[in-house]
């Protein structure tokens, strides 16, 4: 049985997602010598689905209508197999106590999923999660998503690392910016339609780069989702997955009681 929590229906009629316009608003947050035009965007919430309030999340994504999540904090890290719509935990497993969960990502019939300080990335079977193998890097883990090619990493800095799908080797990297300066702190990514969005350790915000040259071309304002009593007891904004075959997401965060269907809409 579908345990879907209502299905909340916004009033506003769909508009396009892109903003090509340029309002005043656009040219004044550009910095001065930087002429790229950052759209500012809201999420729209179309459906509020049930998230596991104990789930400390820190990798989300959808493969062919499963959810796929990765948790945090030592001694609870897990990657479960989630049916999105009733919240249901279709399959998990458990990472050793000294691991601490970050981003994950599928590759085919595979999952790689990220630990925070142990530079150690762990390759998953999809269907039953069995581990495969685990590859070293250097450095933080913190989100990660495969944008059918490669694979792209974030570290706490302003630098997205990619990597080949299938070794985990870096093959390059971009220093994100926005208007000129690095942006760090990305956490929590996901590879949608050309672009990597980005959640904003600590804030409600979540950036869409363009993974070729770096820059944010546009910045989400998700605050307001939680209402403010949720939000109290919930932690930060973290978890985005692009729903297939739609300009839809998924955002949820750690510790957070729902999962939010959104679209992107001019602000
Ligand atoms: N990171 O996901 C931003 C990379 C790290 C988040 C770590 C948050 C600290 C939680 C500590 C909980 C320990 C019980
Ligand atoms: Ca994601």
């Amino acid at each position: 049985p579908l345990l879907v929590l209502g299905a909340v229906q916004c009033g506003t009629p769909p508009v396009p997602t892109e903003h090509h316009g340029q309002s005043d608003r656009e040219q004044t947050e550009q910095g001065i010598g930087h002429t790229d035009s950052v759209s500012h965007l809201r999420a729209d919430v179309v459906q509020v689905l049930p998230h596991d309030p104990s789930a400390f999340t820190q990798g989300l994504e959808l493969h062919r209508g499963t959810l796929y999540e990765g948790t945090g904090k030592r001694g609870q890290s897990v990657l479960r197999a989630v049916d999105p719509n009733s919240g249901r935990v279709l399959r998990e497993v458990r990472l050793p106590d000294q691991l601490f969960g970050e981003g994950i990502t599928v590759v085919g019939d595979r999952v790689w999923q990220l630990t925070w300080k142990s530079g150690l990335a762990i390759l998953r079977n999809r269907t039953n999660l069995a581990e495969i193998t685990r590859v070293r890097y250097e450095g933080e883990g913190w989100g990660l998503c495969h944008d059918g090619e490669r694979l792209i990493m974030s570290d706490g800095s302003a630098r997205l690392t990619f990597r080949d799908p299938e070794t985990f080797t870096p093959t390059g990297e971009v220093t994100v910016r926005l208007g000129g300066d690095p942006a760090a702190e990305l956490n929590e990514l996901e590879c949608a339609a050309g672009s990597v969005w980005a959640n904003v350790w600590k804030s409600e915000r979540i950036l869409r780069i363009d993974p070729a040259s770096g820059r944010v071309t546009a910045v989400v304002d998700a605050s307001g989702l939680l209402r403010p009593e949720q939000r109290a007891r919930a932690g930060v904004l973290n978890g985005i997955a692009a729903v297939e075959g739609t300009d839809e997401f998924l955002l949820t965060g750690k510790n957070w009681p729902h999962l939010y269907r959104v679209r992107f809409v001019p602000a």
